[in-house]
């Protein structure tokens, strides 16, 4: 890149110092240092295949929800984001080296977190997400680009992993045996919630479809969830898929890529925290077979993202950013041990969700 960043902010008539900002595994994000902040990203293309889709829906979206959070008498300076446009009326600016720039308003007063502290932040997260949804409830899908195909399609994750491990292109299956099988003996589990959707028994609504802890921002005075953040995914899916995702990353006891895997269990405080808030918002819409599925969905999301970690490591991480070797194996590791702790845990699982 032969450009300044400082120089790509002029293009939104904006003049400040601006460095990486956060921990997203997927764009480049910027904090702009002017009066008021501005989030600048950089699109991964090589996720985002379509740029101008992505942003065509985000901008629907934040435009149903700031109309929506305004009959609700809430502050829509910060409870969504706003898409700034460069001073060519766009959403997006292509830099000479072909890459795609995007503004937000900064979300001012408020934290994105990367480890729950308390179980409350963690109900308040989930009544965030619980909000979004019904927010969301009356938009009309049609209108919405799928961003990536098939996002949540576990089924087709699993044969992703299966032609990783065919190719084999690193090298690296020796290495990896025990996580291969793990994930190869849990097949039969793959297509449930993608069946559902099919037989229509699981809904298909607008979902977030990326719903870890850091992609909300809870206000830094009361706690409560200010904005969720991270649009680039909102696409039809299923509400297990924002529930099943979100208590991967949340009700974990450890990092994503702890390497201590003693660390790491699910936490069934965090689990009835979570459930608590979002089922609060959320529970009476759901249908029979959505609510007996919600443990499930926790642990098929898991599974999931941990195929898809250990995919990219066989592929030769082409998909997250990694910040030291091996670092989708870890973050494999992580969910596989999860998936294993919910295992162990599902009664008790479905006890908590029967009391909410
Ligand atoms: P990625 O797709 O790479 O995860 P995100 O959109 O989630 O990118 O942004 C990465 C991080 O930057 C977020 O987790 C959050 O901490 C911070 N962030 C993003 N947008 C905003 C915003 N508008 N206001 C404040 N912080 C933000
Ligand atoms: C990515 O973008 P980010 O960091 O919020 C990924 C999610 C994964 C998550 C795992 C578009 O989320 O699907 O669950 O990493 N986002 C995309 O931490 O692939
Ligand atoms: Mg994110």
């Amino acid at each position: 890149m032969n450009y300044k960043l400082s120089d790509i902010i002029h293009k939104f008539a904006i003049d400040a110092d601006i460095s990486p900002y956060g921990n997203g595994h997927i764009n480049d994000t910027y904090i702009a240092e002017s009066n008021p902040r501005y989030i600048m990203q950089k699109i991964n293309s090589n996720v985002f295949k379509n740029p101008y889709e992505v942003m065509e829906n985000i901008v629907n979206v934040t435009e149903h929800l700031k109309q929506k959070i305004a009959e609700n008498g809430g502050d829509t300076s910060r409870e969504t984001l706003r898409v700034i446009k460069t001073i060519d009326g766009d959403t997006l600016y292509l830099a000479e080296d072909g890459n795609y720039f995007r503004m937000y308003n900064y979300i001012e007063n408020a934290t994105s977190y990367d480890a729950v502290e308390n179980p409350q932040q963690f109900t308040e997260a989930a009544r965030a997400f619980g909000k979004f949804q019904n927010m969301l409830a009356d938009f009309p899908a049609d209108k919405l680009h799928e961003t990536i195909p098939n996002f949540h399609d576990t089924r087709k994750r699993f044969e992703n992993l299966k032609k990783a491990i065919a190719e084999d292109k690193m090298g690296r299956l020796e290495s990896v045996k025990a996580e291969v099988e793990f994930a190869l003996a849990h097949e039969a589990e793959v297509g449930t919630i993608v069946d559902a959707i099919a037989d229509g028994s699981v809904p298909l609504r607008v979902t977030h479809n990326d719903t870890k802890l850091n992609n909300v921002m809870l206000d830094n005075v009361t706690g409560e969830g200010v904005c969720v953040i991270d649009l680039d995914t909102v696409m039809p899916g299923s509400l297990l898929y924002d529930y099943g995702d979100a208590l991967r990353f949340g009700a974990s006891t450890g990092a994503e890529d702890e390497t201590d895997l003693s660390k790491i269990n699910f936490s069934l405080e965090l689990f009835e925290a979570f459930t608590k808030g979002f089922l609060g918002e959320v529970g009476s819409k759901l249908t029979p077979r959505e609510r007996e599925l919600l443990p499930f969905g926790a642990k098929i999301m898991t599974f999931e993202c941990g195929i898809r970690f250990l995919t990219d490591y066989l592929e030769g991480d082409t998909y997250f950013k990694i910040h030291r070797e091996h670092h989708n194996l870890d973050r494999c590791r992580t969910q596989f041990k999860l998936v294993a702790d919910m295992e162990a845990k599902a009664e008790e699982m479905q006890k908590i969700v029967a009391k909410y």
